[in-house]
């Protein structure tokens, strides 16, 4: 089994396999740490990373980026409107998701955000399970920390068309700290003051800042900001709109009006933007970039600046807000780490240091130290690995709450209650309870909806509970349900139960306390009262059953040792009494439509596939050619009459002619047919050389044998 993490970006995606030894970034097909995160539509076939980034100048309507920024999302969302900023080919709405259209094997298609990221990850999948030599399954992949209840579905969804099993989702700095964290030997003990890490990731759409605090085999995130449109890109886009006014003016051409133009345009600046984190000034030159017009400019560091001056101007918002929810000062903070490509602009550097007032680290890989912090989560979480454990405490990061209609039997019932709140810790489950008397229906969606990306709907799920019906008394069910914000910072009511106040006798026992702690109001009273219902609640679901196990233990032992007759006593008790089916809709996809996918992905792999195994056979017939040329008159000479030279000869050439006419673009089939008439000729020549080879040897193990 695998265990692989995946720092699944929007500019580039990074893999992380743990091995034996420790977590290696693995490499791709062409030897890069890092895929582009791109996916393209050809005649015959996808291009998936390298091929699609590749092809895409000469195939911009057909390539697709941003993947990860539009899963989940719909087409009217503005912050959509901004990625198709950055995505070539024309976005589209698919039944309320957003989609790309393409053209792929001649035809038009759409295809929904879910299935182009699945497509990237069927990819990813290729490229660990090729370089592990192993079929490749769990993963561990990260996302923005401001990732919402269906951003996150889409991706799991994504993953499981691909054939991926997610075993976490983990927020971007929660990775990277994880893989500090893990690896450090001297982190301060449970009673010493936590060290406290403030990590920053800059990449190339987005910038988020966590503070952490580490204690030895722990980290608990105490607040966690970000900034979701500043990244690399706006630096190159602030570039590209710079250098579209001087060429207009300077060479009188508009790229604006040429897409290809502007592309070409981004990949320098982009360029230009990483020579200048290391010079004060870099020349752009671009050859015929449109009519015929080769452009050639300058540019300082400082010009940049003053290009991207409001953006640099926000820098500090995300590090305030997140010292202030951490309710920390700069001065608590021991250590800023940076991680993310654009963290190396010296600018950004500059201003970060100076908000701090502290040295900047870079002691973790700034492009590898999110995907390897993956790989350690999956490490931990698969049962094939064994691994220190390492406790990870993350948080809400926006309020969720539930609501209902009131019940028909309580006029005065509340009708939504907070159950997250942001800085809670993540994952946690709440047992939320409800007096019925009848099958109810919940929803939960995110409490304040301005705090969401873009036009994000704020619903994520509907849950019915089935089941409830009063007693023979008309008494209220007490409905218990579980709400769990899980792993994956995903919503779930996971299951739901009903429970009756019994009388039991339990020991009583030694210290008052703790009774008091466990909030049993109730009147000890062996009268059977009926349910009287208050407000619909929530609690911390360990927190109703910890302190009761542990002081049953503790009485038992001591009765045992003074062998004494345990003092009990008769209290009420709420005991579970059955289950209460639950069914959900949430944003996640339907079943059948995930299957459907799946099916619809693995017949893509296998196209892909046949046309990769296609140009295997075309190149191995060209080959073959150029060789039984290059020796029927050279090693094969002596084994050929000239009858069959002249024969053969002509059978390679017309081979050649045909290879480069129609038969260019053949069928696998095809090129296998020729291989086979090239080799009826050459075989039996082929045959004579090996025999005599063959014949020699014998002879020569005979001698030596004598
Ligand atoms: P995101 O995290 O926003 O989803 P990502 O993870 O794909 O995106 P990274 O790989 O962290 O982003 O960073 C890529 C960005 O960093 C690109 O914009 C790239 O141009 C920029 N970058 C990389 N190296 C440098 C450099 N030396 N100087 C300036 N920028 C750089
Ligand atoms: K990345
Ligand atoms: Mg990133």
């Amino acid at each position: 089994m695998s265990v692989v993490g995946v720092d699944f970006g929007t500019a580039n995606t990074v893999i992380a396999v743990a091995r034996n030894r420790g977590v290696d970034v693995i490499t791709n097909e062409v030897s890069n740490r890092a895929t582009p995160s791109l996916v393209g539509f050809g005649p015959k076939s996808r291009y998936l990373g390298e091929p699609a980034k590749t092809q895409e100048i000469s195939n911009l309507k057909n390539t697709v980026g941003s993947l990860k920024r539009l899963a989940g999302r719909s087409l009217s969302d503005p912050d959509v409107q901004i990625e198709q900023q950055y995505v070539s080919a024309p976005l589209v709405d698919i039944n309320g998701q957003v989609g790309a259209e393409v053209t792929y094997m001649g035809q038009k298609e759409k295809y929904t955000a879910v299935q182009l990221v699945s497509m990237f990850l069927s990819k990813v999948k290729a490229t660990a399970s090729a370089e592990l030599k192993l079929p490749v399954s769990d993963l561990v992949m990260s996302v923005p920390a401001w990732f919402t209840d269906i951003q996150r579905r889409a991706l799991m969804d994504a993953a499981e068309i691909a054939g991926l099993k997610l075993l976490r989702l983990m927020n971007d700095t929660t990775a990277a700290a994880l893989g500090y964290g893990i690896t450090k030997t001297d982190l301060p003990t449970a009673e010493e003051k936590p060290r406290r890490v403030a990590f920053i990731d800059i990449g190339h759409s987005n910038y988020s800042c966590s503070i952490v605090e580490f204690k030895k085999g722990e980290l608990t995130v105490k607040s966690t900001t970000y900034d979701r449109h500043f990244g690399g890109r706006d630096f190159d886009k602030a570039l590209v709109d710079h250098f579209a006014a001087e060429f207009k003016e300077k060479y009188k051409i508009d790229i604006k009006t040429n897409p290809k133009a502007v592309v070409r345009v981004a990949a320098a600046a982009e360029k230009l933007k990483k020579i200048l984190s290391a010079n004060l000034q870099a020349p752009i030159n671009i050859e015929s970039l449109m009519n015929d017009v080769d452009v050639s400019t300058m540019m300082k560091r400082e010009e940049l600046e003053a290009l991207v001056e409001p953006l640099l101007k926000r820098v500090h918002v995300p590090l305030e807000q997140a010292l202030l929810e951490a309710k920390l000062t700069k001065d608590d903070i021991d250590i800023v780490e940076l991680v993310g490509g654009c963290t190396r602009v010296p600018a950004l550097k500059e201003r970060i240091q100076k908000f701090f007032g502290k040295t900047l680290s870079f002691t973790l890989n700034q492009d590898e130290a999110i995907a390897r912090g993956c790989a350690f989560s999956c490490a931990i979480l698969s049962p094939v690995f064994r691994v220190r454990d390492f406790a990870i405490h993350d948080i809400v990061n926006y309020p969720i709450e539930f609501t209902w209609e009131k019940s028909p039997d309580i006029p005065d019932e509340d009708t939504s209650l907070t159950v997250f709140n942001r800085g809670n810790q993540m994952p946690s489950t709440k047992i939320l309870t409800f007096y019925r008397k009848e099958a109810f229906n919940l929803e939960a969606k995110y409490a304040q909806p301005e705090l969401l990306p873009g036009k994000t709907n704020p619903w994520i799920g509907r849950f019915s509970v089935k089941n409830v019906k009063a007693d023979s008394k008309d008494d209220f069910m007490v409905c218990k349900l579980k709400a769990r914000l899980n792993l994956h910072g995903i919503l779930n009511v996971e299951s739901g139960y009903y429970v009756e106040d019994m009388e039991v006798e339990e020991p009583i026992p030694e210290e008052k306390e703790s009774e008091k702690k466990e909030g049993d109001k109730k009147d000890p009273d062996v009268r059977r009262d009926p349910v009287v219902p208050s407000q619909p609640s929530s609690e911390d679901e360990h927190a109703t059953k910890r302190p009761r196990l542990n002081e049953n233990l503790l009485t038992t032992k001591k009765a045992m040792e003074t062998d004494d007759k345990p003092k009990t006593r008769k209290v009420k008790k709420q005991v579970r009494k059955g289950d209460l089916p639950i069914i959900s809709g949430t944003a996640s996809l339907e079943e059948t439509a995930k299957a459907a996918a799946a099916e619809k992905e693995m017949a893509m792999i296998m196209e892909d596939k046949l046309v990769a195994d296609t140009e295997e056979k075309k190149n191995e017939l060209e080959t073959y050619i150029y060789e039984m040329r290059n020796k029927i008159d050279d090693t094969y000479a002596d084994f050929a009459s000239d009858e069959e030279k002249t024969k053969l000869k002509a059978k390679l050439e017309a081979s050649e002619d045909w290879l480069y006419d129609e038969g260019e673009d053949a069928t696998k089939a095809v090129y296998i047919a020729k291989m086979d008439e090239i080799r009826a000729v050459a075989g039996p020549i082929v045959q004579r050389y090996w025999d005599k080879l063959e014949a020699e040897r014998a002879a020569q193990k005979a001698a030596e044998d004598a």
